[in-house]
């Protein structure tokens, strides 16, 4: 009983941390007016966020070569080709510098390109990326109010958890 107490707790810890780190991001991809754009265009998330791109009109979201932003990576990390009223997702769980087009012949051209910057990477983002590398952020002293603020909402999460486990036992 003990054992299971503890395990629980162990899962629920767990969700708590991925539920307060990982965070979706939606990209438009063009809009009702048929424009040829990402909308945010530059974006800068961390790894294991999720990307979603909302689809209005014919296009694609793809991932494009670092030399040259308008042809395909190789690999591609993402490629999704879509419609108006579909949705994409992807969680990068790699940083690193990610640029964005579309494959549609002279979309990309007109202005359908992007970058996602997954990680601190060189931009000039106001975000100061925080390491989200797992076991590395307990109480080490110096953390950002967001972190401590996180860990606050994993610990009463936890106690939450314990609580209610208690009372159900
Ligand atoms: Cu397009």
């Amino acid at each position: 009983m003990r054992l299971s107490i503890a395990y629980a707790s162990a899962v629920m810890a767990l969700m708590a941390t991925q539920n307060v780190h990982a965070a979706t991001t939606t990209v438009q991809v063009s809009d009702p007016n048929g424009g040829l754009g990402f909308t945010p265009s530059n974006i800068n998330i961390k790894p294991g966020d999720t990307v979603s791109f909302v689809f209005h009109g014919p296009h694609t979201a793809s991932h494009a070569s670092a030399s040259n932003g308008c042809a395909p990576a190789n690999p591609q990390e993402f490629n999704f080709n879509g419609n108006s009223g579909q949705v994409f997702n992807h969680t990068f769980n790699t940083a690193g510098t990610f640029n964005l087009y579309c494959a549609i012949p002279g979309h990309c051209a007109g202005g359908m390109k992007g970058v996602i910057l997954v990680g601190s990477g060189s931009g000039s983002s106001a975000a100061p990326a925080t390491t989200t590398t797992s076991g590395s952020n307990s109480n080490s002293g110096g953390g950002s109010t967001s972190d401590a603020s996180s860990l606050s909402v994993k610990a009463s999460l936890v106690a939450a958890g314990a609580a209610l486990l208690g009372f159900i036992m």
